[in-house]
């Protein structure tokens, strides 16, 4: 099941589309399982430092770590893809479900950004409403690349690991504005597009089932909203776009996913992927990622 020609008309109108059932509990199990075993072996360090008491073992998925999240927030430390650099969150950047479905907006040539993120939005409850590291404000993706990307074909693909729900978060977008283009962004408990010209539509909340994709244009506005619920939001946003344009990012790797006319570039080396990650993240430390401070 790749993106129908409704699907791809509303993402070219509103800048947004979601595509309901996308991937498949195969798809997903063994980034699930890799964060698991991840969230396990972290929770038992903690645990024999002294730092939790509860391995809150027996949990579900998304109960476990706000579980453990409410007894040290250290539990978050270290999660996200380019930090864990798992097997599993390697492959799944490869997955053909998702790239059928990127394919047809980005066309066959395809580069994985690296601007992609592993969240696990903890409940409100202990993190604060307004906390911008989870709950992120109103921002274009444009937003947090340098201007070098304006002109690359970026696509979000947020897609959740359990239901994303009003309750516990789901994305709110702003369809249709995308096409006014850049807007100004300042830092403001995060990287925020400025109050002043923040568009007058109404917002419309995204709700999507585990197995959906969410996919954006790099200059639809959108946020994350705060998690109600007592459960952790678990979700991935990943970017791809046509290789050779900018990334946005240039101090942190990019590699082609996907290449009819160049089968032999696709990195599937995981252990090569580590080491760019590895690299980078030395050699870029200090510099500033997003185009405002
Ligand atoms: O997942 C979230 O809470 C925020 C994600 C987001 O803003 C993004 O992917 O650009």
């Amino acid at each position: 099941m790749s993106l129908s020609e409704e699907q791809l008309r509303q993402y070219r109108e509103d800048g947004v589309v979601v595509a309901e059932g996308l991937l498949t509990d195969d798809d997903l199990t063994p980034i699930i399982a890799e964060l698991s075993a991840w969230i396990d072996a972290r929770a038992r360090e903690l645990h024999a430092a002294g730092k939790l008491t509860d391995l809150c073992e027996g949990e579900s998925f998304e109960r476990r770590m706000a579980c453990l999240f409410a007894q040290t927030k250290e539990i978050a430390t270290g999660l996200d893809i380019m930090l864990m650099r798992g097997p599993a969150s390697f492959a799944f950047l490869h997955n053909a479900h998702l790239l059928d479905a990127v394919e047809r907006l980005v066309g066959p040539e395809i580069t994985c950004s690296p601007i992609q993120h592993i969240r696990a939005k903890p409940p409100a409850a202990l993190t604060g409403e307004g906390n911008g590291a989870y709950n992120v404000p109103w921002h274009q993706d444009a937003g947090v690349t340098w201007e070098e990307a304006d002109s690359s074909n970026i696509v979000t693909c947020w897609l959740p690991l359990v239901d994303a729900t009003v309750e516990n978060g789901c994305m709110e977008v702003i369809p249709g504005v995308w096409k006014d283009g850049y807007r100004e962004h300042h830092a403001d408990s995060g990287t925020t597009i400025r109050p002043d010209l923040m568009p007058e539509r109404t917002p419309v909340a995204v709700p999507v089932n585990k197995g959906g994709v969410i996919f954006m244009h790099r200059y639809t506005p959108h946020r994350s909203t705060p998690n109600y619920s007592e459960n952790v939001r678990w979700s991935l946003d990943l970017r791809y776009q046509p290789t050779g344009e900018p990334t946005g990012r240039p101090f942190h790797p990019a590699f082609a996913v996907r290449s009819r006319q160049d089968p032999m570039s696709v990195l599937t080396d995981h252990t090569e992927w580590c080491r760019l990650w590895e690299e980078a993240l030395v050699s870029a430390k200090g510099v500033q990622a997003h185009r405002v401070k």
